[in-house]
């Protein structure tokens, strides 16, 4: 299990103020970077004038936040020294660029290790999101509790200190062609889809965070061509396994806690399933089929 914040409270209280005052600012930048670059990320895909600039805003805010060693991100190949702190940042600057063109909701991931990267789910400090919808929020888990926070003016107004997965699920997402499915997480969804409300939006973050508040699953499974399923272990899986946790649900790669996947590689992949426990339960019965 990730380890508190311990010694690092002054440390992330200044990392967090530094991301929630960067939000606006992120939120203003993309009208003007809807365009794709004649360039793609370390995952290969196509990367938006807008992933670079919110990747450049962040390193250079994290470059003025004392303790933080060490920046990776998304969009670079390896990690880059900050500072000489001990703790290092792993950010998906826009998770969910592509909504960008249809205007829909996006959002930055950010997870916090002590030590060097890649980092697993016991060197996790805290983890947080920012989301840009409707409101600009940010959610932040750190020693066990998940609270949301308005940040449209750039401060962390508190508006939910303890957010808490609804007892009963309501919502199920998942990712991936469903000719490209497997049996058993074909299987699944053929029974959730007679239960529960499709709530899929291509952004991670806005899609799971339509599970902490209505409950339910959110999935980007193994694939037949891609083993490992599509999001990236230290950027998306873990810290976002982390939020969910806290919220009371629990998370898994088809077998595991993602929070026990050992990290082998920054841009390693990794099958992500998200929710309440009873939904997890049930996905993991049926892929143990496969
Ligand atoms: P697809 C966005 O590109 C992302 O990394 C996650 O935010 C999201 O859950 C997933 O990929 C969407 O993938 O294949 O549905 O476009």
């Amino acid at each position: 299990m990730p380890t508190g914040a311990g010694d690092h409270e002054a440390v992330l209280d200044d990392l967090f103020e530094t991301l929630a005052g960067l939000a606006p600012e992120i939120r203003a930048s993309l009208p003007g970077r809807r365009v794709k670059s004649d360039e793609t990320n370390p995952s290969g895909e196509t990367r938006l004038e807008a992933d670079a600039y919110a990747d450049e805003l962040i390193e250079d805010a994290l470059r003025e936040v004392d303790g933080i060693g060490t920046y990776a991100s998304e969009e670079q190949a390896e990690p880059i020294d900050i500072g000489d702190g001990e703790l290092s940042v792993a950010c998906d600057p826009l998770d969910g660029s592509s909504n960008i063109k249809p205007n829909s909701p996006m959002g930055t991931i950010v997870a916090v290790y002590e030590g060097d990267l890649p980092g697993d789910g016991d060197s996790l400090v805290p983890a947080a999101f920012v989301l840009f919808g409707p409101i600009l929020t940010m959610s932040v888990a750190r020693d066990g509790r998940l609270y949301e926070a308005n940040v449209n003016d750039g401060e962390i107004d508190v508006i939910d200190d303890d957010v808490t997965l609804p007892e009963e699920p309501t919502v199920y997402g998942m990712g991936g062609r469903v000719p490209d499915w497997t049996e058993g997480f074909a299987a699944f969804i053929d029974e959730v889809e007679q239960e529960y409300k499709l709530r899929y939006g291509g952004a991670m973050v806005a899609d799971v965070n339509q599970v902490l508040t209505y409950g339910g699953i959110f999935s980007y499974p193994a694939l037949q061509s891609s083993p490992n399923g599509k999001l990236r272990l230290q950027f998306e899986g873990i810290p976002m396994a982390y939020i969910t946790e806290c919220a009371g649900g629990v998370s898994s790669d088809g077998g595991q806690s993602i929070l026990e996947v050992e990290a082998t590689g920054l841009h390693q992949r990794v099958p992500v399933h998200l929710g309440n426990e009873q939904l997890i339960d049930r996905v993991e019965t049926h892929l143990a089929g496969d």
